[in-house]
């Protein structure tokens, strides 16, 4: 209760963890089980928070039987693909505001197009007909590609901005562009501000769609976790809550106003993180603290959404 007690009172935004993932609604072919999703929007509509849907397309929520169909018959992947698409944006139609709707298709680390089940059966035109279908299904969506390290790893950004130019070109109703924003306090702000520059100006809506930050270090995989500090300092909370006040504040001036859908923390409390359990990582990512205390991050980030900008 307490934990719903901080969350309404400090969110008007909400993005299911996991719920809303394709392993949950399409556990077994020829049946949608929508009951996670409807939780959710019952949830933000008792409350009066924005549902987000999170995600359509994404290789680590696919489940092994639609790996198995894919490789039997491909055009069976892209029927499956359509038919979910339009089965679960229609039924949320007006009710989700956005999707992710395809996440991580690019390689973790550089550039280029993930090989993921869906990229090696339909090709990359998996992505265009993705968002056609999600378009088709609810045309007011706000329509997202999302990922991971855009605002530190360049080559992986440039790729991910060559496939929207493209995407664009050809006419797919790509709307939004989210940067997943899982950060580190060694990640330089002026990279952080160059790669949202970057985005800004493909024109599209931005989402900080997974915010966190570490102080540890990692490899980008499971179990990588390099512990390189064991305890929280009153040092290293004055140092975080300098870098989530930065981390608005960029956003605010970076990002023009009518293309900031908003920014979304990856928990909000450090006790719940995934990435103690993810990367076997002793951190503390978050607003508020195991107790669900407010941090400093909490009050410098609340700094920088509320500082006054000159115009
Ligand atoms: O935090 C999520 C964790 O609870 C799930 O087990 C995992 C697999 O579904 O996904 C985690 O969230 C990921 C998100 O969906 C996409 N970007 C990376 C996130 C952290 O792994």
């Amino acid at each position: 209760e307490a934990m719903l007690a901080v969350h309404q009172r400090h969110f008007n935004s909400v993005t299911a963890e996991d719920a809303m993932k394709m392993h949950y609604i399409a556990k077994e072919p020829g049946v949608f089980d929508f009951a996670s999703a409807d939780a959710m929007l019952a949830f933000t509509r008792e409350r009066g928070q924005r549902l987000f849907g999170h995600t359509l397309i994404w290789h680590s929520a696919t489940p092994e039987w639609v790996e198995r169909l894919a490789e039997r018959d491909p055009a069976a992947l892209d029927a499956f693909m359509r038919d979910y698409i339009y089965s679960y944006v229609g039924r949320y139609q007006g009710k989700v505001a956005g999707w992710d709707v395809v996440n991580e298709a690019m390689n973790t680390a550089g550039g280029g197009y993930r090989e993921t089940v869906w990229y090696k059966t339909l090709g990359r035109e998996y992505i265009a007909k993705a968002f056609s279908y999600a378009h088709e299904a609810d045309p007011a969506a706000v329509l997202f590609y999302n990922d991971f390290n855009l605002e530190r790893d360049a080559e992986k950004l440039d790729s991910a901005l060559e496939m929207i130019a493209d995407l664009k070109e050809q006419g797919v109703p790509i709307s939004g562009l989210g940067f997943q924003m899982h950060i580190r306090m060694d990640v330089p702000d002026e990279v952080i501000a160059q790669a949202l520059r970057k985005g800004a100006a493909t024109g599209l809506q931005i989402h900080l769609s997974e915010v966190d930050i570490i102080f540890n270090t990692h490899g980008d995989t499971r179990g990588g976790g390099v512990q390189l500090y064991d305890e929280l300092t009153d040092d290293m909370r004055r140092q975080q809550a300098e870098k989530y006040r930065k981390l608005a504040m960029m956003y605010r001036t970076i990002v023009p106003e009518q293309q900031q859908f908003g920014i979304t923390f990856w928990g909000f409390d450090d006790g719940g993180s995934w990435i103690r359990g993810f990367f076997e990582l002793n951190d503390w990512p978050c607003l508020f603290d195991g107790n669900l205390e407010p941090k400093p991050a909490y009050f410098g980030f609340r700094d920088g959404l509320t500082a006054k900008l000159e115009d």
